[in-house]
């Protein structure tokens, strides 16, 4: 079976902009369809979307935030390159490397590559006669991961109700997926009841998480941590805290700067401040705690970190391989935060997420907070076998139909769920 057409188009994403959409045709007449995803609190180092406003062209009602060139990139360049060949995504991927060798993608664009990239691997998978889990990992059963999932949002995901991104629950003591994401919805629902004697008429955000404002950090991570236990679940032995800082974000000349508590610190005390917060908080995973590029501040929090403590590389890896390098061997992290659209090529994304794997490394496959309904992301993670999955909060379609399709996986195939704790 061969591709027989490969056609790029623009859609709209789950914040309403443009995005990048890839249809592969097979010779057996089907046609595969993949969706890219994009960033708000995007790293440095990550591979690069190309929107026009790079380009110098600004459709007129999109702010130069559509994507017609990555789209001609597709269609006049990529297509003509990969028509008629077998829909096998290490060829594919490789020939899309070969035509745009830059480190991050810029030239074509990371969002035209990694919808082709992706659309190949749906198309390989029909081709294979399997689902896109099961063409990822073909025997054995699947592990279907741990979902971690966002009550509340701040940041560059809430108008900025907290400094902080994401105040997360894992329910590690869950024993199976289906059980864990019916004790989250339980939380989710007491927090918008709770909430409302906050005087918020909460804002939901990017990624379906309430944007409450809480005047600390620990009052947003007591608010959750109530809201746990009064629906009748164990705090740290069933359910625990997970927080992205996404601390990028407030760091500005050499200081982190929280406006809700009206204080800046230096990277010293900021140490300080983290490890204080994650001793006295039931929390079980912190991401990005220290900014992109503050490799020290990492160093030094791993240190003195609890031994038990998930410590999370996002924009910190930006799910590149020689960032990775550089965190293992500088001992910066213990896990890291697998985004596609970060890396621009599903396999070597794969290679990332092994490497990181191999070193002992957790792996959490991550969805972005601009998605679409595509649910791509939960077969990649269920069929590379990362132990977690963050993709939002339980309400959005974009967002459920990621969790609809873990669902799907657990009641139909042979699977297993993760225990990463
Ligand atoms: C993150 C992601 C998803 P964004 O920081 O982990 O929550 O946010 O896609 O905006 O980078
Ligand atoms: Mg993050």
């Amino acid at each position: 079976m061969e591709l027989a057409k490969v056609f790029g188009y623009q859609v709209l994403d789950s914040r309403g902009r443009p995005t990048v959409a890839v249809n592969a045709a097979l010779s057996d007449g089907s046609t595969h369809t993949a969706r890219v995803p994009s960033g708000a609190s995007t790293g440095a180092h990550e591979a690069k979307e190309l929107r026009d406003a790079k380009t110098g062209f600004t459709e007129r009602f999109y702010g130069g935030k559509s994507v017609y060139f990555a789209v001609d990139n597709i269609n006049k360049i990529i297509a003509p390159a990969i028509t008629g060949l077998a829909p096998d995504p290490t060829n594919i991927d490789a020939i899309l490397a070969k035509l745009d060798p830059s480190d991050d993608h810029h030239t074509l664009g990371a969002n035209a590559t990694l919808a082709v990239s992706l659309a190949v691997t749906k198309a390989g998978a029909h081709a294979a006669g399997k689902s896109l889990a099961r063409y990822l990992q073909p025997t054995g059963n699947l592990l279907i991961p741990m979902p971690m999932v966002n009550i509340l949002s701040g940041g560059a995901h809430a108008n900025r109700t907290l400094d902080i991104q994401d105040v997360l629950v894992l329910p590690h003591g869950a024993t199976s997926f289906t059980e864990a994401l019916s004790w989250i919805v339980a939380i989710r629902e007491l927090a918008v009841i709770k909430g409302k004697k906050y005087g918020a008429t909460h804002l939901i955000a990017d990624e379906g998480g309430l944007g409450i404002a809480f005047p600390s950090i620990d009052a947003a991570c007591e608010f959750v941590t109530s809201c746990i236990s009064e629906i009748g679940l164990k705090v740290e032995s069933e359910v625990s805290i997970a927080l992205d800082i996404a601390s990028t974000e407030f760091f500005d000349n050499g200081k982190y700067n929280l406006q809700t508590i009206g204080s800046d610190f230096t990277s010293s005390q900021f140490v300080k401040f983290i490890t204080k917060l994650v001793n006295e908080q039931p929390i079980i995973s912190i991401e990005d705690p220290f900014a992109e590029d503050d490799w020290a501040a990492w160093q030094e929090f791993m240190d003195v970190a609890p031994k038990n403590l998930q410590v999370l590389g996002d924009d910190l890896f930006t799910t590149n391989m020689a960032r990775l390098e550089r965190g293992i061997t500088d001992s910066c992290a213990n896990a890291i935060l697998i985004k596609a659209n970060q890396n621009g090529l599903v396999t070597s994304t794969k290679d990332v997420l092994d490497k990181a794997a191999s070193v002992n490394f957790k792996t959490v496959v991550s969805a972005r907070s601009g998605e679409t309904e595509d649910s791509w992301l939960a077969d990649l993670a269920t069929g590379w076998r990362a132990a977690q999955i963050k993709v939002g909060s339980t309400h959005g379609a974009d967002r459920t139909a990621k969790w609809n399709r873990l669902l799907e996986l657990e009641a139909t195939e042979d699977c297993e769920f993760a225990k990463p704790f």
